[in-house]
Order: structure tokens, then C-alpha cells, then sequence
């Protein structure tokens, strides 16, 4: 009899060389997650899709991650699994909490908890079910199947594996006092230069650096631009650009760009918070802010008129921040390996064909030219 399954976890995951736990909590793993922090490298999310492109950065740069999470997460993550784990071949591990379906006081719980292994099926996702200590084993043999098929593994574990366990919760931490202060003036002059412009720039300063480049246009401008084996283009999974590159630069000391858009940035502000605390030094944000979803026929976003992009991103505690308007400024911010650089752009796609290469050429060959 296992006194505390917890342990047991741990001892699977590092016997798998599992080296970054992107988590979220709980409460049924309220005694798990401490002792995950305890022994792997944590990054503590704050929404599950996110993770999904952490961890998916993390694996690029050669490390074997997995997630811990609550199983509602997974409804957060579904498309990412599809169109970035699958459609690549990334493998992702995920311990998933699974409530709705064993003593289930919480209502809200009940819908998507019984559902979600048809939901998973029907989505191809690969998963196992984990009802009782016991089974504990059947994680091993999920973590392993996710690495050896490069593909996400889904386990869902029942609160039953977690009944009257011996091991301890810690005491809760409080906010730290401090004082936030502010002295920022910004500001936005009318673009001169496209994004397509930008790129260029990019492009020029890049030596053995990585770029991450966004889904849709910005992808096939560089690719036209500049293809390259350390360019990886995105052809999905919109809003995980800077999450990507995070993960990626956490685990490589090379220098690592992101191209990432205004839309995207504001559909996953998430990356920013987890950036703003790590403010790793190997990685740029570029976000070109056309004040638009250029891809998909320049419709407005909030960034026009509302939102201040290196305002938001100071805001989640990143750095090292500049607004650019020209491509000389740019370069120079770039030349700086400025953490964030915000740069104002004119509503313009460049005529560009489709990126010819598939999702998992372009990660093999991105892989094989950063030598793992
Ligand atoms: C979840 C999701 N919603 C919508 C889309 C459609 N879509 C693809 S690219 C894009 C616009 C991205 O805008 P932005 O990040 O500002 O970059 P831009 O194209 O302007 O450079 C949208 C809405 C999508 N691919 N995925």
C-alpha cells in the first residue's frame, strides 16, 4: 500500500528525465504540486493553453516537459493539443486531475468532467484513466507513449488516487507588500512602415538566433523573406507565439526572436505575464501591432485606439521595453536584444504564397539545426 501516491508520481516523473512541470492547480492535487516545485523545474500558469505552448518551446530546446493540471483545463488547451502537438508531432504529457465523475460536490463540474473522455476520443487525443493507486503505473507507459509517438497523452487521474493520503499541504504564502509605480509616457505616431518591413529587419539582424515566427501572414512573409532552418513558422495555435519562444529560450541560451501580432498577443495575454517573470535575456518579443488581424482581412483590434502594447507588457513585469516607428529604430532595438520591442505598423500584407514546407519538416529541421 502506497502511504503517498504523490511521491509515487514524482518518482515516475523523474524516472521519465521529466525536467519542466507547467502547472495550474487543483485542489484534489493540493499536496502534489508542492512537491512537483520541490524537485522539477515549475512553471506556475496561469491558463492551460499557454502551458501547451511553454512546454512545446521547452521540448524544441530538448527538454522533456509535462503539465499538471486541473482536467477543466483541457477544454482551455483542445485546440493547441490539435493544431500545434498533433499537427507537429510534439509530445506533451498531461496529468489532468479528473473531476466531475468521483464525488463530485461541484455542479459545474459534472458537464464537461463525464464528458471528456468522448471528447478526447473524438478529438484523437490519446488518454488513460487512472482510477485507483494502483493504476498509478499506467502513467509511466502514458509519459512514455507521448515521447516515443511525439504526440499529447491526456492522463486523467481520479480523486479516488488521492484519498487519505499521508502527504502533507503546505502552509499558503502571503502577497508580498511592495509598492507599484509607474513613470511611463508612450507615444503612437501614424505608421510608416509595414510589417512585411519589419521582417526585413529581422531577418537582416538574425545569425545563428531563432525566430518564432506567428500563424498566418507574418509566417509567409518571412519564409518569403528569409527562409531559414532556425525560423520556426507557426501554422495554428493562435496566441502561443511568445509562449513558444519562452519555452524555447528557457531551454536554449541562444538568442530567440518572436514575431508575434496584436491580435494574437491579445488573445493569450497569459504569455506575457509568464515572460514578465521570467524575463528571460535570450528572448525578444517583436510584436508588430498593424492595430489589426491582418491575416484574415485587416479587422480592428483593440490596440487601435485602446490598448498600448508595451504599456500591457510592462504591466506583466517584463523589463527591458521600446516603441519603434522606423526600421532604423527598430534595428537598433533588435541590435539591443531588447526584451520587448513594440513596433507601430501601417495595415499592409504583403502577396505571399503559401509556406510549401509541413508542420513536422519544419520542426525536424528546426530541431536538427539547433543540433539535438
Ligand atoms: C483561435 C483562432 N481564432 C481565430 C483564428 C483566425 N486567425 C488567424 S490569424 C488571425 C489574425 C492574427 O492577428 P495578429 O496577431 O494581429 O497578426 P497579424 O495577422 O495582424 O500580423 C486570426 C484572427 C485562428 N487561426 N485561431
Amino acid at each position: 500500500m502506497i502511504e503517498c501516491p504523490e511521491e509515487k508520481v514524482v518518482e515516475i516523473l523523474k524516472n521519465n528525465r521529466i525536467d519542466i512541470a507547467a502547472t495550474l492547480p487543483c485542489d484534489r492535487i493540493k499536496a502534489l504540486l508542492p512537491l512537483i516545485s520541490g524537485s522539477i523545474d515549475t512553471i506556475p500558469l496561469t491558463r492551460e493553453e499557454n502551458g501547451v505552448g511553454i512546454c512545446g518551446g521547452a521540448y524544441l530546446g530538448g527538454k522533456r516537459p509535462v503539465m499538471i493540471i486541473q482536467s477543466t483545463g483541457i477544454g482551455n488547451m483542445i485546440n493547441a493539443l490539435l493544431s500545434f502537438n498533433q499537427t507537429y508531432g510534439i509530445p506533451l504529457p498531461v496529468l489532468a486531475s479528473w473531476r466531475g465523475v468521483y464525488k463530485e460536490s461541484i455542479e459545474a463540474q459534472w458537464e464537461f468532467g463525464k464528458k471528456l473522455p468522448s471528447i478526447l476520443d473524438a478529438a484523437g487525443i490519446k488518454f488513460t484513466i487512472i482510477k485507483k493507486r494502483d493504476e498509478l503505473d499506467g502513467m509511466d507507459l502514458a509519459i512514455k507513449d507521448a515521447f516515443d509517438n511525439l504526440r499529447p497523452h491526456v492522463i486523467l487521474v481520479s480523486p479516488a488516487v488521492w484519498e487519505s493520503s499521508s502527504c502533507n499541504v503546505p502552509e499558503p504564502l502571503e502577497i508580498t507588500p511592495r509598492i507599484s509605480e509607474l513613470d511611463f509616457k508612450s507615444v503612437i505616431r501614424k505608421p510608416k512602415i509595414a510589417r512585411y518591413d519589419a521582417i526585413k529587419v529581422l531577418a537582416g539582424v538574425v545569425d545563428d538566433d531563432i525566430i518564432i515566427a506567428n500563424l498566418g501572414i507574418p509566417a509567409k512573409e518571412l519564409y518569403e523573406i528569409k527562409d531559414r532552418e532556425l525560423n520556426f513558422y507557426m501554422l495554428g495555435s493562435m496566441g502561443l507565439a511568445s509562449s513558444i519562444g519562452l519555452g524555447v529560450a528557457l531551454a536554449l541560451k541562444r538568442h530567440v526572436y518572436v514575431i508575434d501580432g496584436d491580435g494574437s498577443l491579445l488573445m493569450n495575454p497569459n504569455a506575457l505575464v509568464a515572460i514578465g517573470s521570467y524575463n528571460p535575456e535570450n528572448l525578444t518579443v517583436v510584436a508588430i501591432d498593424n492595430a489589426a488581424y491582418g491575416s484574415t482581412g485587416n479587422q480592428e483590434t483593440a490596440t487601435g485606439s485602446q490598448i498600448d502594447l508595451e504599456l500591457l507588457a510592462k504591466a506583466c513585469g517584463i523589463a527591458g521595453t521600446v516603441k519603434v516607428h522606423t526600421q532604423d529604430e527598430l534595428k537598433e532595438a533588435l541590435l539591443k536584444k531588447t526584451g520587448f520591442i513594440h513596433v507601430i505598423v501601417k495595415p499592409v500584407n504583403a502577396k505571399c504564397k503559401e509556406i510549401p514546407i509541413s508542420a513536422r519538416e519544419i520542426k525536424q529541421r528546426f530541431m536538427k539545426a539547433i543540433c539535438l
